[in-house]
């Protein structure tokens, strides 16, 4: 344990908000001593802690009371930071809060930084950084895919499994630094490690499959809408949503600015962009509008193509087909309520996927759920807890890479201390996702992103 970790640490663990309770949240060896002389039972008598053990208390100081409050007390290693722990279950006001602060802090306490409690229960090997990750993301769920992916993770099955394949690096490296070292006396391990090494990769994108789907559960899928003028993506967007939020207009080039909402299809959390109409034009704040809808539509990760069915398909809808056609974008044939003009074979043959809708009379529309649902639904994985951060995702995706140059070198025959080094680089990866090769530095700044009273 090191030096700063002696000290105790106070804050706030409830919203800054006036409420009915509030958390105070105390950690520290030493927080007995500190705390008892200031807790004092109904009766006046002092009062006495147990572990885990809630018991009201007035918490007071040289005969002023500043509040009744339920304690907990932990008692070290048996506690969340694994020190000594007490939670002052106080009553919310934001005066009353910080005045008990206030105390604590010149009774000896210090304020946490922001995550200090997650960060000494991952010093002191209560946390590893997957199930820190997954407090933050149970805290912050929006649904019920994310919270329960959250709480499988805090159960720690993907802790595991990801533990479980950087010792497996581990030992494979000792293996291999033996032959290296001692080639006469220890066979050649390459049959074997190449097996295992192929293991470990199938294992390895197994996990970078399920952090695809635990980064769409958490961040949602981003959806846009484009198309040439007037087809009624504006019309579209506000069915979705059901409320109306662009401006609907048959004079075309009503939307210029992207216009971005929050709504939920399929059952997954989705930010929906309508764009301007893209066409040639000569107005430059129309052309910044197209370029805008350009880029949002890149950055979507899908893109739903507006077509109006009413009209023949025009040289911008045939070059919007061509640029946006592909087997992963959605092609929708609006205003299916007229009468039909446009060559949806021709729509059909750029995209594999095309659906007909009125957006003005909501007709079809239920089948956008249905397919959003079919083609982007999460497997559930929930089980077993998903990753969903994406530099946890960016450090397996580095592991597996450095797998797979091992693999690669020692198929074409390198010698073993080359391949030594790319596992090397491969464990340290995955050490880094679960905490175990972890820099100083690295944990700061995981936990610095943590609020304060976390
Ligand atoms: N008949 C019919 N008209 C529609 C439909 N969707 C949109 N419109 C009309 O088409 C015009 C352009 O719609 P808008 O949503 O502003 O198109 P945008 O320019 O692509 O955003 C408006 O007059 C809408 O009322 C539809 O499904 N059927
Ligand atoms: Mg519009």
């Amino acid at each position: 344990m090191n030096v700063q970790m002696a000290d105790i640490i106070c804050a706030i663990a409830t919203a800054p908000a006036t409420a009915a309770l509030g958390i105070i949240r105390i950690s520290g060896d030493g927080v007995l001593d500190l705390l008892l002389p200031m807790l004092k039972k109904k009766s006046g008598a002092p009062a006495r802690l147990e572990h885990a053990k809630a018991t009201l208390c007035r918490i007071e100081d040289q005969g002023e009371i500043f509040d009744e409050a339920m304690v907990t007390f932990f008692e070290g290693p048996r506690s969340f930071t694994g020190e000594d722990t007490a939670e002052l279950c106080c009553h919310g006001g934001l005066y009353v809060l910080q005045s008990v602060m206030e105390l604590l802090l010149r009774k000896g306490c210090r304020m946490a930084e922001p995550g200090e409690f997650s960060k000494r229960a991952f010093l002191n090997g209560k946390l590893d950084l997957i199930r820190a990750q997954a407090v933050i993301d149970l805290i912050e769920a929006t649904s019920r895919a994310e919270q329960k992916n959250a709480l499988s993770q805090l159960e720690g099955h993907l802790s595991r499994r990801i533990t479980a394949l950087y010792e497996r690096l581990v030992e494979l490296n000792t293996a291999l630094l033996a032959y290296v070292d001692f080639p006469e006396e220890v066979d050649a391990p390459e049959e074997d490690t190449l097996q295992e090494l192929r293991a470990i990769e199938e294992e390895l994108s197994a996990l970078l499959a399920g952090s695809n789907q635990g980064r769409l559960i958490k961040e949602g899928l981003q959806i846009a809408i484009v198309g040439a003028p007037n087809v009624g993506k504006s019309t579209l967007m506000n069915r979705l949503l059901g409320y109306d939020r662009s401006i609907v207009s048959s004079i075309p080039g009503t939307t210029r600015d992207t216009v971005t909402e929050g709504c939920r299809l399929g059952d997954l959390k989705c930010h929906i962009a309508d764009t301007a109409g893209i066409r040639t034009t000569a107005d430059p704040i129309e052309q910044q509008g197209i370029d805008i809808a350009r880029r949002r539509a890149e950055e979507a990760s899908v893109v739903f193509a507006v077509f109006d069915g009413s009209r023949p398909l025009s040289e911008e809808d045939q070059a919007l087909a061509e640029e946006f056609g592909n087997g992963r974008n959605l092609a929708i044939i609006n205003k299916a309520d007229l009468p039909q003009m446009a060559d949806t074979e021709y729509i059909q043959s750029k995209f594999i996927h095309c659906v007909k809708i009125s957006a003005q009379n909501g007709a079809g529309c239920a089948v956008l759920d249905q397919w959003v649902r079919e083609q982007f639904s999460p497997v559930d994985q929930t089980a077993e807890g998903m990753l969903t951060s994406l530099s946890q995702a960016r450090r397996l995706l580095a592991g597996q890479q450095a797998v797979r140059r091992a693999i690669e070198g020692l198929e074409a025959g390198f010698t073993p201390d080359l391949a030594s080094l790319d596992i090397t680089e491969a464990a340290s990866a995955v050490g880094e996702v679960t905490g175990d090769t972890v820099t100083e530095k690295m944990i700061d700044n995981i936990f610095s992103k943590f609020c304060v009273g976390k």
